[in-house]
């Protein structure tokens, strides 16, 4: 009999509707947790009950223990599982769990503890003959200490947080003399964002790989690993892509990489899922880093290539149950790649946009599978993280995985918001992680500002915007009222009548004219270009059209009058027609009132009143959803009043600066 039959998911999005899915095919009741932000939330529905914890901000509701374990006595829970981030490696929370009676899906307090601090952890480590990178990991953090250390490690040398994660408190340092600042600095940095200034010295590997071995252990004292991902593409130490297995590993070492995983799980007497993150070297040395101890977002790619599910695994683990499968009896088969598509602006430094995705519809395909929290009309809000799904696809070869993936991500609807499709895209085309040669270098290596800035729209695409906007304001009025004949809509004497529209395009405005023929089809004008345009069928958001005798398949979303997004080969391109909306000369030339762009907390504040700012000025860095983002000056001209003060919470759209342009 089971030691349990109800799982509260103390989670929200894609990972919580991951895990109710599992538990309620294995026949649990499922109690869904939620914030007033997510009461129409996806994760809510599914459930079989659900409980309101509190407002929207993660300390009154995800992050707040309390309330979460007042849910679960409510409704009789008698197992919560955490999924990951909030409180997933929260020791308090493992221990809160325990002593309420309640079953926490995941491993032991002591466990999670232990591996929170790399130190400890990495002591534990080199005592369980854990290959670990050469370093200093010792109590003793006085600078002489550390100096010589770092002197008998050899430099290039990494500092760390102990506490850290995610880079944070983490310096490079390539010779002596700039150690000491670095120290300093890292310490400030650690103290700040861990509340421990307590560092680690580690000899820098240079470029390496990020691979991580997803582990399991059972409360018999079995454990087994279920392969490696590559989770090497990343971007300020988030991840983009994650696949398995790593294009560059080999049977041997896979063992040994896998037996000092399991390893390192056995040492500490882990239970449950959890992932033992190496670097990889050029030559093929690896090192542990961390353990992760907790179910990760990239665990789908483990389960495409093993056949697992790995909820079902740790549900069963939880129970008490032996983990029934021995180190053989794991299999790996084909590649399964994963990308994190995400709402944000890869052309504004990747700043994350919220608001409501007016249209979803995820691509069907062979070997495909979206991980989602999200549907058609839900808000992505600025409360949260903005991943909308976690699209991932399998395949018998890694390259099949790849092209897979590639058509999924430009065959999904999805309008409404700014989203990284694009940038994903890109990167799965790039030849370097096409080859499987992408490094913790890759992003960073090719794609700087250039490459991720908007692209502007050619002529056949400014084209099919036209004849689509036509198209659904042709529709928009035959079905009003007013209009009586469909004569009066669609006559037209081969270029008679023309429909006019201005789009912006770089700096330049280009007038678009449309021409219905009496054939069917359009004469568009694009500037100077005429090009002969063919609606061959459309529906709601999708669209084929033939431009000058080439087919293309597009998506659309007509916003309000005049604006109309189309999304060609995975890129989706805004269209505002100017004629329809005239810009006001002030907000063409930008404002001198500053607002927040989003939620979030300003770090620091670099102008006062009366000082003069250029277009670009940096006034101000903003903390929101873990990044930095700099509040730029839009024009030239004289502070006239600072709201902004450091430290201080801002809402989306609150008044920051004021700017007065000179005459
Ligand atoms: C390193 C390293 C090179 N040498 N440690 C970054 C975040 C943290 N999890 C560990 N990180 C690194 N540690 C040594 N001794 C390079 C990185 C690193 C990195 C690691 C994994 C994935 C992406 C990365 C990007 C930059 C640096």
């Amino acid at each position: 009999m089971r030691n349990f039959n109800s799982i509260l998911i103390a989670n929200r999005g894609e990972i919580a509707v991951r895990v109710i899915k599992t538990a309620k095919s294995l026949g649990y009741r499922t109690i869904a947790v939620y914030s007033e932000a997510d009461a129409a939330a996806l994760h809510v529905r599914m459930a079989d009950e659900a409980v309101l914890i509190g407002p929207a901000p993660v300390q009154q509701s995800y992050l707040d223990m309390t309330k979460i374990l007042a849910a679960a006595k409510e409704t009789g829970a008698e197992a919560i599982h955490p999924g990951y981030g909030f409180l997933s490696e929260n020791a308090d929370f493992a221990r809160a769990c325990e002593e309420a009676g309640i079953v926490f899906i995941g491993p032991s307090a002591e466990a999670i503890d232990l591996m929170g601090n790399k130190a400890a952890a990495k002591r534990r480590m080199i005592a369980a003959d854990v290959p670990c990178v050469p370093g200093y990991e010792d109590q003793d953090q006085s600078d002489d200490t550390l100096i010589a250390a770092a002197k008998d490690i050899g430099f290039p040398i990494m500092v760390k947080a102990a506490a850290g994660g995610g880079g944070r408190g983490m310096r490079l340092v390539h010779e002596e003399k700039n150690l000491t600042d670095a120290l300093a600095s890292a310490r400030s940095e650690a103290l700040n964002a861990f509340g421990s200034d307590e560092l680690i010295l580690e000899k820098a590997i240079i470029e390496p790989r990020h691979v991580e071995v997803q582990v399991f252990a059972d409360t018999q004292g079995n454990a087994i690993h279920l392969g490696e991902r590559d989770c090497s593409v990343q971007r300020r130490h988030q991840k983009v892509v994650e696949e398995a297995p790593c294009p560059v590993m080999t049977p041997d070492l896979r063992e040994k990489m896998g037996a000092a995983a399991v390893e390192a799980a056995q040492s500490i007497n882990y239970r449950g899922a959890g992932t033992v993150e190496f670097l990889l070297d050029a030559g093929n040395n690896f090192y542990f880093l961390e353990m992760n101890t907790r179910l990760q977002v990239e665990h789908p790619v483990t389960e495409l290539v093993t056949g697992m599910d790995l909820v079902a695994l740790q549900i069963q683990v939880a129970q008490g149950e032996p983990l029934g499968i021995e180190q053989q009896d794991v299999k790996l088969q084909g590649h399964a790649i994963e990308v994190r598509l995400y709402a944000e602006d890869t052309a504004q430094d990747f700043l994350p946009c919220t608001g409501r995705i007016t249209s979803w519809k995820a691509a069907a395909g062979e070997g495909v599978r979206f991980d989602v929290g999200i549907d058609s009309g839900q808000e992505i809000s600025p409360f949260y993280d903005p991943m909308i799904a976690k699209v991932i696809a399998y395949g018998d070869s890694r390259e099949v995985a790849r092209h897979r993936l590639i058509e999924a991500l430009k065959n999904t609807v999805i309008f409404g918001l700014t989203t990284n499709r694009g940038f994903l895209i890109d990167i799965l085309n790039e030849e370097a992680f096409a080859k499987g040669e992408a490094t913790t270098a890759f992003i960073g290596d090719l794609f700087g500002g250039e490459r991720l800035a908007a692209r502007a729209p050619d002529q056949s695409e400014m084209a099919m915007a036209a004849v689509l906007l036509y198209q659904v304001e042709r529709d928009r009025a035959k079905s009003s009222a007013l209009f009586v004949s469909d004569q009066l809509v669609d006559w037209s004497s081969g270029g008679e009548l023309l429909t006019r529209y201005v789009f912006a395009s770089e700096d330049e405005k280009v007038d678009v004219t449309v021409a219905p023929m009496r054939e069917g089809g359009y004469n568009v004008v694009v500037g100077e270009t005429s090009l002969s345009l063919e609606v061959m069928g459309r529906g709601e958001n999708k669209a084929q059209l033939t431009v000058d005798g080439k087919r293309k398949h597009v998506h659309y979303e007509a916003l309000t009058d005049g604006v109309l997004e189309l999304t060609d080969d995975g890129k989706t391109l805004r269209f505002t027609n100017e004629i329809a909306f005239p810009l006001s000369a002030a907000a063409a030339a930008g404002s001198g009132q500053v607002t927040a762009p989003m939620h979030g907390t300003l770090l620091d504040v670099f102008v006062k009143t009366g000082d003069t700012v250029e277009v670009g000025t940096r006034l101000a860095v903003l903390e929101a959803m873990k990044m930095q983002h700099d509040i730029l000056a839009e024009v030239s001209g004289v502070v006239q009043n600072v709201i902004a003060t450091a430290a201080s919470q801002v809402s989306v759209d609150d008044l920051l600066f004021e700017i007065e342009a000179p005459e």
